[in-house]
């Protein structure tokens, strides 16, 4: 059995190790999932993130998870759609396998994403569905004890979701 899954839900209710953040380089905070992980978290995420600093596009930064029912929080950072030269996929990849890797280095056991990117940034959901997909997948090939949950917020991406883990 894949250690993959798909729920539909909000991802600040999701006791897991990590939950995934979809944040912005600045780790600044602001709308969407990231302004509802820091507002379910409270302030110390956002200490801890003042401290990290800054966080490039398509890298991962860990914090503690606060209040969170989550241990951890991983904050990465995908790409603006049209604004990444051309990068926008390879970029997208690569914030959920530094995602990954950073769980993988904290002997994390579960991970929960969003659906990075595909909200205020504007990338492709159905593409953006493959990639993160692909790349999971890819991943715990080598990485079996790695449970790995999608949290999808709305409709549409879950149903692209389960139709490609189906
Ligand atoms: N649980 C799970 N998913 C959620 C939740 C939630 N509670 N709330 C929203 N989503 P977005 P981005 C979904 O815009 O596109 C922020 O201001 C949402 O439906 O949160 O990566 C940051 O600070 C969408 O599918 O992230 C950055 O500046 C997905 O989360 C910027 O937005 C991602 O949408 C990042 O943009």
């Amino acid at each position: 059995m894949e250690n993959i899954r798909v729920i539909k839900g909000d991802i600040t209710k999701q006791a897991v190790d990590a939950i995934v953040n979809a944040a912005n380089s600045e780790l600044k905070g602001g709308g969407g999932v990231d302004g509802a992980i820091h507002r379910a978290g409270g302030p110390t995420i956002m200490e801890a993130c003042r401290k990290i600093g800054e966080c490039p596009t398509g890298n991962a930064v860990i914090t503690a998870g606060g209040n969170l029912p989550a241990k951890f929080v991983i904050h990465t950072v995908g790409p603006i759609w049209g604004n990444e030269n051309g990068e926008e996929k390879k970029l997208l990849a690569s914030a959920y396998h530094q995602s990954l890797l950073l769980a993988l280095k904290n002997n994390l056991k579960s991970i929960a994403f969003p659906n990075i990117s595909t909200g205020v940034y504007g990338f492709p959901k159905d593409l953006a569905a493959n990639i993160a997909i692909q790349t999971t997948r890819d991943f715990i090939k080598f990485h079996t004890t790695l449970h790995v949950t999608f949290v999808c917020f709305d409709d549409e991406n879950y149903l692209l979701y389960k139709n490609q883990l189906d």
